[in-house]
């Protein structure tokens, strides 16, 4: 089966092309400060609740052989847990992702399931009792290793997650990450940000952070084609609104307003032409105002 699906992927692209790329990425319990500024500064209210800090589960990437845990950079695609670290791809390439989990807090088991790649059940990360394997149900200490191939079906934005016996508190705790998959010759945005959109305890999150001042300040100039690249886990459906700006829908259709449901992932595009300082956000309400919002600062 795994041979099939190499063999598939190796005839749709060129071989001096497709690369194998090796991602080491750890679960792993960490202590969790949703609000670090402590305040909702749209209400003028402080966030003192003990909620705001929480024990989570994260995944964190770390040099081949696990030398050492990379740094919290841009360039190494955020490393501080939530979400988990950028795995970058294009059509054509084998990814390896050696797991190990290192959850120290609750010691349960975790996986990671991969949305949109093309793999064999083994490497499907998903625990199915009797029938999984070891990838679905990494025990506290364990490891595994998945093996992924993008296909031409794979271009986008898409989530990774823990798919295990805990998958629905491991969610909440944080265990979620994105994935980008480029076209083979597709051309790099200048500017990619990552949104994902979940809830943490009593809070509506943005990279498992709420309120302005600690959710992500997105930074472009005009001129930038800028990427934006949505996720959405959880129990909520949510609306993705950017002031400022509009994109073209699957119908060609302008709009600055997109639904997204749990699982669910998207990405759009634009040139950057609208210089200011423009929130985005959920639309529905009350996720707004319970902190699922955040800043885009355009300069000329
Ligand atoms: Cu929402």
């Amino acid at each position: 089966m795994v041979a099939a699906v190499c063999a598939a992927a190796a005839a749709s692209a060129t071989p001096s092309q497709a690369a194998t790329r090796h991602y080491w990425i750890s679960a792993e319990s960490t202590r969790w400060d949703i609000v670090p500024n402590g305040r909702d500064v749209i209400m003028g209210m402080p966030i003192d609740a003990p909620e705001r800090v929480t024990t989570a589960v994260v995944y964190r990437r770390y040099t081949p052989g696990w030398k050492k845990r990379m740094p919290n950079t841009a360039r190494s695609a955020d490393n501080d847990g939530i979400p988990g670290p950028l795995i970058e791809a294009r059509v054509g390439d084998t990814v390896f992702v050696h797991f190990r989990n290192r959850d120290q807090a609750y010691r349960k088991p975790h996986s990671m399931h991969f949305h949109a790649f093309t793999y064999a059940p083994s490497s499907d990360g998903t625990y199915i009792p009797y029938v999984s394997g070891r990838g679905g149900n990494v025990p506290f200490g364990g490891s595994f290793t998945y093996k992924l191939i993008a296909g031409p079906q794979s271009a986008g934005a898409w989530p990774y997650h823990d798919h295990s016996s805990t998958m629905e508190e491991s969610i909440h705790r944080g265990l979620y990450g994105p994935m980008v998959i480029m076209g083979r010759k597709e051309k790099p945005p200048d500017r990619r940000f990552v949104v994902v959109f979940q809830h943490m305890g009593p809070y509506a999150t943005i990279n498992g952070k709420a309120f302005l001042g600690n959710t992500p300040t997105f930074h472009a100039k005009v001129g930038d084609v800028v990427e934006w690249d949505v996720i959405a886990l959880g129990e909520n459906f949510h609306t993705f609104h950017v002031h400022g700006h509009r994109w073209l829908n699957h119908a060609g259709v302008p709009e600055d307003n997109r639904d997204i449901g749990p699982g669910g992932s998207f990405r759009v595009r634009w040139r950057e032409d609208a210089p200011g300082r423009w929130y985005y956000h959920c639309h529905v309400e009350s996720h707004q105002m319970n902190g699922m919002i955040g800043m885009y600062e355009v300069s000329r």
